[in-house]
């Protein structure tokens, strides 16, 4: 095992992951795990940028848990935990919203996309969103963050975060500047309706996504409803691309596949996309159905998933505050 490369990641508790989580990060997290050391937080403090119902914010935490064991990560190999948990997240992330720039956030899109119109209206931590991700990153010194396309900025922001702060206190070298682990086929999975969104656990329609949790009979409907296009199916990439309901299809199937692109297209050239529907639902149901059904299972022991949560917590707990302790002092803080 590699000891001087450390992953951080966390998917927010939000609801049911979907393919988007699964395909974008979840099965990089586990073949993360066996080169390096991980940590794979449950970031609850990001879920409620939004209001989130109470009960329904402990239940999502431990779905998400059973979804992270589910799909293959073990608690032996990766720390597991929930980022409330560990106090020094919130205590980082304070210092790093004094570190961070107005005019940085300022060009997120992400704040922009859920704030939607009305940004008046938005919370002050969906705004500082970031700046708490740079926190979760940073107060392990993790130096890989396997994430979807989606997050590209806000990890560069990190990097900018983390060298200001070396600068800032005359400390080069002492952050990491970390680097983004991106797939490289599939690192953004699109809604199923609308092909230049991403597919999402907020997105109202349910037809828009994949859950991990849809049953063979739901992911048969979804894919025959999803959005594709009249004409066959072009034998170039270039046509395709201007149909992007169309190509996120065979870009789903290429790596549920592990066929490359160009051979996908070779194969289906010339055939209608009801072909391609009842290839990719076989192979959606052979690989998401067994995964819904281990989340079930999981998910029937609640105090197992609490007792992961709180071993990890522990792991967690240990680093985070060896680094804050230095953190404080090269701030000045007693
Ligand atoms: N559509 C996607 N394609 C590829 N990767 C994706 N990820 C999310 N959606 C896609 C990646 O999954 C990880 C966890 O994401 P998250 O749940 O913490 O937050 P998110 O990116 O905001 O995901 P959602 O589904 O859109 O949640 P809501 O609707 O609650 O905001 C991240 O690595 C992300 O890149």
């Amino acid at each position: 095992m590699n000891k001087k490369k450390l992953v951080f990641s966390g998917v927010q508790p939000t609801g049911n992951l979907h393919l988007g989580n699964y395909l974008g990060a979840l099965k990089n997290f586990v073949s993360l795990q066996k080169e390096m050391n991980c940590i794979y937080c449950v970031v609850d403090l990001h879920a409620i940028t939004v209001f989130q119902s109470p009960n329904e914010l402990k239940n999502n935490v431990l779905e998400t848990v059973a979804s992270f064991l589910a799909t293959g990560l073990s608690p032996d190999k990766s720390i597991i935990f929930n980022q409330s948990s560990v106090s020094g997240h919130a205590e980082l992330a304070w210092i790093l919203n004094c570190v961070s720039r107005i005019g940085w956030l300022n060009r997120m899109t992400q704040f922009k996309d859920k704030a939607g119109s009305d940004k008046e209206k938005a919370s002050v931590g969906l705004y500082i969103y970031p700046n708490l991700m740079a926190a979760d990153i940073l107060l392990y010194k993790a130096t890989h963050v396997p994430v979807g396309a989606d997050q590209k900025q806000h990890l560069e922001l990190s990097r900018d975060i983390a060298q200001k702060f070396n600068n800032d206190f005359g400390c080069k070298d002492f952050f990491p500047l970390p680097e983004p682990l991106i797939s490289k086929n599939i690192s953004r999975v699109m809604s199923l309706r609308d092909g230049t969104k991403k597919m999402s656990k907020s997105e109202e329609s349910d037809y828009s996504r994949i859950n991990l949790k849809d049953s063979a009979e739901e992911i048969n409907k979804k894919i025959k409803k999803a959005k594709s296009d009249s004409e066959q199916i072009p034998g170039d990439l270039k046509s395709l691309e201007k149909k992007p309901e169309a190509l996120n299809l065979i870009n789903i199937y290429s790596e549920l596949s592990k066929t490359s692109l160009d051979k996908v297209l070779n194969e289906m050239s010339g055939k209608e996309y009801s072909f391609l529907k009842k290839k990719l639902t076989d192979l959606l149901i052979s690989e998401i159905t067994p995964v819904g059904n281990e989340i079930k299972k999981l998910l029937d022991d609640k105090a197992h998933l609490e007792k992961i949560l709180k071993k990890g917590k522990e792991k967690a707990n240990i680093i985070a505050e060896e680094n804050l302790k230095i953190i404080r002092e090269k701030v000045g803080l007693i």
